[in-house]
């Protein structure tokens, strides 16, 4: 896509005049934050690196702790609609089909383009799993990072749920757990691997745990 050479031609330009500092995160323009949020850039940099920014609150190229609580506090705010305290059923139904619809399972068999076609037209799918959902566009493999974090599994996620699972997927990030995540430490990204195949194969179920697709919001 067109979107992926302005990004690498970005970054070649942005890399010798900021030398001394981490190179912008690489990634697809679409990128699930570790919390779930999406992000969708528009202008080169990378989804990761627009949220690595933006969680960075005091721009020191360090995510701390506080930092990603922070993060995931404001990110739970939009998903509690109704402001209860709680993401329940149908705002988890609204974050998988309103605000982060990329995530919707497209097969549980893996990348249909990696398939194997012999000479009779018979298919072999690839027989490994690729990552599912939102494991797609992000640093973690989670299909759905939000139901992930219902740690009671009564599909409804508490404040205090969610800032747990904050605090889990921090301390999976902080690979050399000094208290603070930073770029050179986050696993790379391609730009081709959340691009490489869209939404919309016709969902294979997986992810959630039922109750999705009611169209209700
Ligand atoms: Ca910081
Ligand atoms: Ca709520
Ligand atoms: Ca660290």
């Amino acid at each position: 896509m067109m979107r992926i050479g302005v990004a690498a031609l970005a970054l070649a330009l942005a890399g010798p005049a900021i030398a001394a500092e981490a190179p912008p995160l690489e990634g697809g323009a679409t990128f699930i934050s570790p919390m779930g949020e999406p992000f969708r850039s528009t202008d080169g940099l990378s989804g990761a690196e627009h949220w690595f920014r933006e969680a960075d609150a005091d721009h020191d190229g360090r995510i701390t702790r506080e930092e990603m609580r922070a993060d995931a506090e404001r990110f739970f705010k939009k998903l509690d609609q109704d402001g209860d305290g709680e993401i329940g059923p149908d705002e988890i139904t609204r974050y998988e089909t309103e605000i982060a619809p990329e995530i919707r399972v497209a097969s549980t068999m893996g990348d249909m383009s990696l398939a194997k076609t012999d000479d009779q037209g018979n298919v072999t799918p690839p027989p490994y799993p690729t990552r599912l959902g939102a494991g797609r566009f992000g640093y973690l493999d989670m299909p759905e990072p939000i139901i992930t974090a219902d740690t009671n599994m009564d599909r409804a996620i508490t404040r205090a749920e969610f800032d747990t699972a904050a605090f889990r997927r921090f301390k999976m990030l902080d690979t050399d757990g000094d208290g603070a995540i930073t770029r050179a430490e986050l696993p790379k990204l391609s730009a081709k691997a959340a691009t490489s195949f869209g939404h919309g194969h016709g969902g294979g179920g997986g992810g959630g745990r039922g109750g999705r697709g009611h169209g209700r919001h």
